[in-house]
Parts: C-alpha cells; structure tokens; sequence
C-alpha cells in the first residue's frame, strides 16, 4: 500500500478523479500469418487475439489500465513490458522475466494493474525471448486529457508511426542460431527487410496547411533508423515522454526502443507528393547482403492524382539532430554530485562453450532461480545486501534518492542503445565515435567535459563505438529496474544489470498479488529466497546460476573460429576433437553460418578487429565484484 501525506492525497483525487478512466483489455498471445514487406509471408507472426498488427492502446494521464495477458502458445512462455512507464508503486507489473516476474506460461492469465502518470509515446512489448522481433508490439500513447489541451503546442491531428526490422524467420530460430559456438563472433542476424509503420511503401495522406503532431517509435530490437523527408521538417517537441524545447531539424536519427514526437507542417499546395524517407543505420550490420534494402521510401500524399514522388537522397547522413542538443521544457539542472557512481566496461568475448557473450565489467547477467523481485519481498532486512542478488545478474543496490551516476564505457566497436526500466534519467556525456581503428577510450572524470545546463532527460540513449557516456538520475522510485541494451540479441548475450531501488520502501509500499505469485507457482519457480532460491540462509548462494567458465587464457574466439572452419573444411574426423567443449554435434555449420549470412572471409576480419581491444580498464572503478565483497 501507498503511504500518502493527506494533502497529496487530496491533490490526487482532485486530480484524476475528474477524469480517471478504466481500460480493460484482453489480451491472447498466438501465431498468425502476415505479410508487412511483401517479399514473404510468415505464419509465426505474434498476434493478439488473432490480430496482426497489434493494437496502437491509448489512455489519458491518470487512467487505469486492466490489462488482461492470456498466453495463447502451446510451448511457449511470455511477459508484457510498457517501456517508458515509471510503474511507481507497481513495480510488479513492469513486466522482466526474472526481474519483476515469473514468465506466463502458456495457457495462464496475468493481469498488469497499473496507472500511468505520464503522458507521451510509449511502446509495449513482451520481454521474453526475441518475441517482440516477432511482432509482439505495438505503440502506447498516453495523452494529457481527453482533448489532449494542455500539451504545450499546437497541432490539428495526431498521428502514430513505428519504424522497425524484419526478419523472415523466427526467434525461436535465430536465437540459438545466433548464441551457438558455430557463431563465435557474436555477428548478428541481418534483417530481410525494414518497416515503416508495419508496411513497405507507407502512404501517409495529408491536409494541406495543417500541423500534424507525429509519434515515431523505433519498436525494432536491432538497428537504428535515419527519417527525413523531402521539402518538409521535424520540428522536435518530445522525446521518450518528456517535452523538449521546439528544435527543427532536417533529419532524425531513432535507436530502438526511442521516440520523438514532431510536429509536421503540411504545404499549402497540393499539386504534388513527397517522400518521407528511412534508412537503416548500416554501421550496425556486420555484412551487407547486395539484395538489402537500406533505404526506404513512403510518401506524404497531398493528391491522389499526382503520382508518387522518387526516393529523395540526401548528401549526408550526418545532419541529425543530436539528442544531447535538445533541452526538456521543464529544466532541471544538471545534478552536480552523485551520491553513488556505478562504472561499467562493455565488451563482447566468447566464454567456454565457444558462444560469444556481452559483459558488464566481466559478468554477463544470468538470470536468477527467483525474480529479483521476489528476493526483495522476501529476504526482509538482507534486502539491503547486493549479494543476496546473486553473483552473476549484475545487481546494485541504490539507497532512497541519492543521485545516481552510471558511467558506461563501451570497449566494443558497436552503437548501443541502453535503457534504463522505471526512469528517465540526464543525460551528461557522450563521448564521440572512435570508430574501430584506434582502442577504446574510457570516461575521464578529470578531463573537462560539456555538461548541458539543463540535459536531455530520456529513457534509452545510445553509447557510440570505443567510447562511453554517463547519465543520471535520482533514485526516487522504489523497484527493481533492469538497465540494458535494447539490442535484443545483445540482451541474449547478458548484455544487462540490475538495479534494486530502495528496497526497504518496496516492502513496505507495494505488494505481491495472487496472480502474480500463481505465475511463478504454476511454473514450479520459487518466488522467495535468494537468487539461488535459498530461504534458510540468504548469504549462501550455493547452486546459483552462473555463466559459463572463461575461455583457457591465450584461447581466442579467432581460435575458435579457426577450429570451426577446419572442420567445415571437411576435416571428418573433427567430430572427434573435444577441445574446449566444441566438438560438432550434428549441427551444421555452414547452413547456420549461412543462415546468418556470415561467410569466413568476414568473420576472419571482424575477429582480428575485435581481438584489437585490450580492454583497458581504470582501476578506480567501482566494479560489481568490488561491490560483492
Ligand atoms: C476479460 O478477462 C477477465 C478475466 O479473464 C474477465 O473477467 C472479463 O470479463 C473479460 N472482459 C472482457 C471485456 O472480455
Ligand atoms: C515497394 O516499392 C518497391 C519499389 O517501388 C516495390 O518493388 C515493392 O514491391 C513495394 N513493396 C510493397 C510491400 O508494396
Ligand atoms: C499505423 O499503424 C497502426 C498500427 O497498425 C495503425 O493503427 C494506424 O492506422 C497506421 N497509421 C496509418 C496512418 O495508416
Ligand atoms: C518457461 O519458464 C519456466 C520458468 O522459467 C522454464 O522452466 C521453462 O523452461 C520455460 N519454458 C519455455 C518453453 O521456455
Ligand atoms: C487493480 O488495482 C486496484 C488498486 O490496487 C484495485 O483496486 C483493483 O481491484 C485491481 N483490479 C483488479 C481487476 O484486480
Ligand atoms: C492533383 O494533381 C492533379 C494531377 O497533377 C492536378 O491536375 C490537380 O489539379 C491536383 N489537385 C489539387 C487539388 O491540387
Ligand atoms: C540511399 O540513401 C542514401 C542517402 O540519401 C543515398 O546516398 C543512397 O544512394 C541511397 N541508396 C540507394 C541504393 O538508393
Ligand atoms: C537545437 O539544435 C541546435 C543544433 O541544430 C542546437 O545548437 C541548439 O542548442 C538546440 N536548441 C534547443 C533549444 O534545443
Ligand atoms: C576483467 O578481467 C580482466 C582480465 O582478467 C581484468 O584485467 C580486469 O580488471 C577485469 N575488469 C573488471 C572491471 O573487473
Ligand atoms: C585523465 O585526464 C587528466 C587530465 O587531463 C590526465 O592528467 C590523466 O592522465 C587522464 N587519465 C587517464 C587514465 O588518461
Ligand atoms: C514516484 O512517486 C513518488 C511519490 O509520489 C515521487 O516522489 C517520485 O518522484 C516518483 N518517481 C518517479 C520516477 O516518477
Ligand atoms: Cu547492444
């Protein structure tokens, strides 16, 4: 239960009870057929209630939401996130698998209760497996009253467009494609194609003379997205749920799982039709395949009659507006000194089975026996102590309101996009882009940096190659909140951390309900004990999870891959060659690899390339394992 001071409380009900509406949605997850990029058409296609594509859920500021999750699959378990929602107070329906719940498995029902108190383009998804890759998303927008008037800017119409990937097959494939030995290098699996707002070729019909206020998401779980649009602007007014100062720009740059709400202005002429432009990021893929589309072409259509536009090219990809220009419309200065700094090293590396794994500072998150959550609830005063947390999920413990600090420095050549569950956060710094040539350069608090009076505030920024970036933010949410990279394929690698927010106030504010604990029980998970489900002695982490042994020092992923392609050379007695556990099993490696459209040549190349870090680290840290003892 909530404590409220009487006033607040009254505040409240002044407040919401006015207009505070019930949403009650129903919900059943299962396979359908759809076709988004007419190339291909796929009859695993995560539906709800039979219906691709999902939903766009709206709800006002103050609203509850009821939303009713059956799992329609046969074999199959899922969860529901709504990215961006504070869940304050109702940490239990943020929806991680192992964070904040048992996953629900089929035939089970679970109702996310909650309110929203923020207004802005939201997104849900499910948060198991890659199942949002496979169409389980959708946007959530959420308004500041029924006539939406006390949004800060004028506008005649709104609309909602999402921006995404597709693949053509499954992650029920892909995944262990992509995390086997036979993929040592951790390449990602390339896209057919990439949607816009569910389609190729998207028609957006205009009026002219109007100011259209426009939400783009990026419900993809890989690549990042350039939008631009011919003869026309993107005047930027909110970003992740909160308001920006008006900022106009030519072109947008998108990760996954961000939003920019713009505000369009339609001509006064209708003689002709434009292109609204996309393209995909390719600095994210690692091959190209001649047959990939990276640029797509939609048309804002004035006139039926007059025919659509050719693409619209533009000289530079360069020109888009950096998030860490704009500013909220409500400033809030920078916070000066952090209470609590965690600093964490990203690197990518192959662990003993050969598959190639993410690491935050040497750890890649493993999940727990319980959902950290119901640690929380049940490990009464020792909630206090990170270790009860486990030693390989990464786990923090942040004290009530102190202001938080996350440094993260990236050691691998890739763009990350990182979200952060329960909060936006500042963001401070961004180191820039130091490519792949030269080794990475870690965040120097000593060197001088331009920290922005009054910083973008957002939920999922993206950290640039070899480089790093710092955000912050005040721990005034009690929860559970998982911090990770919102590349799905990523995230499989562990490419995660886990914040425990006050705990103490989470016991004492909020509560676990019966459905919630039936998805655990039907499950046969444990929802009390530590994260290795020990309810006697919550130090004692005995038969924790962990993560596969390193990799016998001088053992490198080039090695492994050199072994690999030896035995793809034909060497037919290699079946017999047990070293380090990669023995072939009757897997084929050279469908998978061509399933993941890798050829040798390339991953020669991107080997030697990764092999380049030497990881070097700052021995001031902070790290999680320091934290442990
Ligand atoms: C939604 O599901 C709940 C629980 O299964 C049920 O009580 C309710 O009647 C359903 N509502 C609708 C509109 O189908
Ligand atoms: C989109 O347009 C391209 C080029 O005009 C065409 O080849 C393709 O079939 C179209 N796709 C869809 C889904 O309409
Ligand atoms: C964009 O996609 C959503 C979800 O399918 C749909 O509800 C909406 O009508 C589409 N917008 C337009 C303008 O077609
Ligand atoms: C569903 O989740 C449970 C609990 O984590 C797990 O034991 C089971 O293997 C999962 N099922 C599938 C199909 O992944
Ligand atoms: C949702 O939560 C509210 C507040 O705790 C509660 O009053 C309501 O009964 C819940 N709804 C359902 C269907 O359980
Ligand atoms: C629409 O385009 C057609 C063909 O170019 C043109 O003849 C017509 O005048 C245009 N209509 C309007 C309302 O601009
Ligand atoms: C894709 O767009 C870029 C930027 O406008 C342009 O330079 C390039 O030529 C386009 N590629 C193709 C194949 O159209
Ligand atoms: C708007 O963007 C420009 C760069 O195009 C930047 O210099 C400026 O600070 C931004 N202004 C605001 C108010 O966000
Ligand atoms: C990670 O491991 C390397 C090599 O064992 C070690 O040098 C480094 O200090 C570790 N980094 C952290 C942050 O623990
Ligand atoms: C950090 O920056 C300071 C000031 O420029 C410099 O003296 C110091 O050597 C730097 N530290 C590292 C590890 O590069
Ligand atoms: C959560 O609610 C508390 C109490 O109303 C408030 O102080 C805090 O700012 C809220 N946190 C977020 C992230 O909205
Ligand atoms: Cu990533």
């Amino acid at each position: 239960m909530f404590v409220f001071e009487p006033v607040l409380l009254a505040v409240l009900v002044a407040s919401t009870c006015v207009t505070a509406k019930t949403h009650t949605w129903n919900f059943t997850t299962g396979f359908v057929n759809a076709n988004p990029d007419g190339v291909y058409e796929r009859d695993d296609v995560i539906g709800l209630n039979g219906q691709w594509p999902l939903p766009v859920l709206e709800a006002d500021k103050g609203d509850r939401i009821e939303l009713y999750l059956t799992n329609g699959f046969e074999d199959y378990n899922t969860s529901l996130h709504f990215h961006g929602l504070f869940q304050n107070g109702t940490n239990s329906m943020d929806g991680p698998e192992l964070i904040t719940q048992c996953p629900i498995p089929p035939g089970e029902t679970m109702l996310y209760n909650f309110t929203v108190d923020q207004v802005g383009a939201y997104w849900y998804h499910s948060h198991t497996a890659g199942q949002y890759g496979d169409g389980m998303r959708a946007a959530f927008i959420v308004h500041d009253g029924s006539d939406d008037d006390d949004f800060p800017y004028e506008y005649d119409e709104e609309f909602t467009f999402t921006i995404s990937e597709w693949y053509h097959e499954s992650s029920v494939d892909l995944i262990p494609n992509f995390m086997s030995r036979f993929n040592p290098t951790g390449a990602e699996p390339i896209p057919q194609n990439f949607l816009f707002n569910d389609t190729r070729n998207f028609t957006w019909n205009v009026e002219p003379s109007k100011t259209y206020k426009v939400n783009l998401i990026n419900v993809g779980g890989f690549v990042s997205q350039y939008l631009w649009m011919e003869d026309h602007t993107f005047k930027v007014v909110q970003v992740d749920g909160v308001y920006t100062q008006p900022n106009e720009t030519d072109m947008i740059y998108i990760t996954v799982a961000q939003r920019y709400t713009v505000l369009i202005e339609t001509k006064d002429d209708t003689s002709r039709n434009y292109a609204l432009m996309q393209r995909v990021d390719d600095t994210m893929l690692d091959v190209i395949p001649k047959d990939l589309e990276l640029n797509g072409t939609n048309y804002i259509v004035y006139n039926e009659s007059a025919g659509l536009p050719e693409e619209y090219k533009v000289e530079s990809l360069d020109i888009f507006l950096d998030d860490f220009w704009l500013e909220p419309l409500e400033a809030q200065e920078a916070y000066p000194d952090p209470d609590y700094q965690i600093v964490v090293d990203v690197a990518m590396d192959n662990l003993d089975d050969g598959v190639n794994y993410a690491f935050f500072n040497n750890l890649t998150y493993v999940a727990p026996k319980v959902p950290v959550l119901g640690t929380v609830f049940s490990a009464g005063e020792d909630a206090i102590n990170p270790l009860v947390y486990g030693s390989n999920t990464n786990s923090f413990v942040l004290e009530k309101d102190e202001v938080i600090e996350i440094v993260l420095n990236n050691l691998d050549t890739g763009k990350h996009p990182f979200h952060l569950h329960g909060h936006v956060f500042q963001t401070v710094v961004r180191g820039p882009d130091y490519g792949e040539e030269s080794t990475p350069v870690p965040y120097n608090a000593s060197e001088a940096h331009d920290i922005p009076e009054n910083p973008m505030r957002r939920d999922t920024v993206y950290v640039n190659p070899q480089s790093y970036f710092v955000i912050r933010f005040k721990a005034d949410n009690p929860g559970v909140w998982f911090f990770h990279c919102h590349i799905e394929w990523h995230l499989d690698q562990g490419l995660a951390l886990v914040l425990i927010e006050d705990p103490l106030s989470i016991q004492s504010q909020q509560n676990l309900d019966d459905n919630w604990k039936r998805m655990c029980e039907v499950n046969n998970m444990p929802y009390v004990g530590n994260a290795a489900a020990n309810t006697e002695n919550f130090l004692d982490l005995t038969d924790e999870n962990v993560q596969v042994k390193n990799l016998p020092a001088g053992f490198t992923a080039r090695g492994i891959v050199a072994l690999v392609f030896s035995c793809i050379a034909g060497i037919l007695g290699c079946v017999a060659i047990g070293l380090y556990g990669l023995a072939a099993t009757d897997d084929n490696p050279v469908k998978l690899s061509q399933d993941l459209g890798i050829d040798e040549e390339f991953i020669q190349d991107e080997t030697s390339s990764q092999l380049s870090h030497n990881g070097s680290k700052d021995t001031t840290e902070k790290t999680a394992t320091e934290l442990l003892n």
